[in-house]
């Protein structure tokens, strides 16, 4: 067991302190994918609500040949980076295609959960036998940082999938991109998954099914704090709230306090307030019209490339250059 000063060395525990504490109060996503997270993921990206999955999805089948023309003309090798791999479900529909047009290239992975990993590269190993996979285990920069030292001189083509940056704070965003630029040569490229600005009522049916699936994943996070630290969060008194701003593009997520209440951390020595209908800021969800992805990709020091769409025109897969 950690002593009460190991636990606030812990950034989980500093995040979860600064962010109860705080006015209005708010916890990060990052912390949703312990394993049930991830489990609960999987059943979000499951229900006929959730387009964006699916989207993706059909953006590969439809354009696998015009993505693979992008990235190497005449044969040319290149590394396909994956950034947070997860079960590599969309890109699979890449390598199937990729390898049977013999393609000159490695799939590389990247995800911080060695567990995540090792599922997908037996996965692979088993429907993909002739595939060269390199997994890395390791934060993204770390990994790019270790092939840049290694001066391999393959084409690097880093995947960004599924609207994972919309999950970035605006400026997060940016300085994300700025991080990513820094470890990319001049030829390589970025292929990023966008979710686009809609109808609001599709968004809203994506992010608030009636199952309750998105409710349970984000209450897993009170849950987790709760085994983490000791806690007595009651999920029973917490509603979930999701709204969209079509002015501003973001889908926004909240717990809700139904009543006054307090909150006990034991092992972080901590009690946190709540007044009846006070709300934690839970995740942002930011959807993107083509001219945010171009002004994105500007402010970052790159140029879009090409855009890819969906037949509904739900999400985009957009190739930028530097
Ligand atoms: C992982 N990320 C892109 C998902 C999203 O749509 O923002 C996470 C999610 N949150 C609720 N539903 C799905």
């Amino acid at each position: 067991m950690e002593t009460t000063a190991e636990v606030l060395n812990d950034t989980f525990a500093t995040d979860v302190i600064e962010g109860l504490s705080s006015t209005p109060k708010f916890l990060s996503s990052k912390y949703f994918y312990d394993e049930k997270g991830d489990a609960i993921f999987q059943q979000i990206m499951d229900m006929p609500s959730y387009y964006l999955t699916k989207s993706e999805h059909e953006i590969f089948n439809t354009h696998k040949q015009a993505l693979l023309s992008l990235f190497s003309d005449r044969q040319q090798a290149f590394h396909l980076i994956e950034f947070g791999a997860g079960d590599g479900m969309k890109t699979k529909v890449l390598l199937e295609h990729f390898l049977q047009q013999k393609a000159c290239f490695r799939y590389l992975p990247i995800d911080i959960s060695e567990n995540v990993l090792s599922i997908l590269v037996n996965d692979l190993e088993i429907n993909f036998p002739g595939l060269e996979v390199e997994p890395l285990a390791n934060e993204y920069f770390e990994a790019l940082d270790i092939l840049n030292e290694q001066q391999r001189t393959e084409r690097k083509i880093i995947l960004f999938l599924g609207s994972n940056i919309g999950n970035f704070l605006h400026n997060e965003a940016i300085e994300f991109l700025r991080q990513m630029r820094k470890h990319l040569r001049p030829d390589d490229l970025l292929l990023i998954g966008f979710d686009l600005k809609k109808d609001p009522q599709i968004i809203l049916d994506a992010y608030n099914d009636k199952e309750g699936i998105t409710r349970n994943f984000n209450l897993n996070l009170l849950d987790r704090i709760n085994a983490a630290f000791d806690g007595n969060f009651d999920t029973s008194q917490f509603i979930h709230s999701p709204t969209y701003n079509p002015l501003t593009g973001a889908t926004k997520s909240y717990l809700v306090s139904t009543k006054d209440q307090e909150v006990t951390l034991e092992r972080l020595g901590k009690t946190f307030k709540f007044e009846a209908w006070e709300a934690i800021d839970m995740e942002i969800s930011q959807k993107y019209s083509l001219s945010n992805i171009e002004h994105l990709a500007k402010q970052a020091g790159f140029e879009v490339m090409s855009n890819f769409f969906d037949k509904n025109k739900n999400f985009v897969d957009s190739v930028w250059t530097m």
